[in-house]
């Protein structure tokens, strides 16, 4: 029994790591053209952590789905080094 249980965590372990580089290709991500601009123009007080408010100000249309999607430690605080993961992955060119 103890080896089954075994098998069935390291089959989810690799279900759910084949899943992460899709982490900013969510369905409810909206058209990614406005979102492609410096971090320190979204960062209204120059702290280096970008909150929901900030991003709200500069985004209004976006939800809340947008900000967990770039927020990948899931702090509440989109720091420069997520903002700029989250262009590499939406840039084509
Ligand atoms: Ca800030
Ligand atoms: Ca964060």
């Amino acid at each position: 029994m103890r080896k089954l249980s075994v098998t069935v965590l390291i089959s989810i372990a690799i279900l759910g790591g084949g899943c992460g580089h899709n982490k900013f290709h969510q369905g409810s991500m909206p058209d990614p053209g406005p979102y492609m601009i410096h971090f320190h123009e979204l960062d209204a007080d120059g702290d280096d952590a970008l909150t929901r408010t900030e991003f709200k100000q500069r985004f209004p249309d976006a939800t809340a789905d947008v900000f967990e999607a770039v927020d990948l430690d899931g702090d509440d605080i989109i720091d420069h080094d997520e903002w700029h993961g989250f262009k590499e992955a939406h840039k084509n060119g």
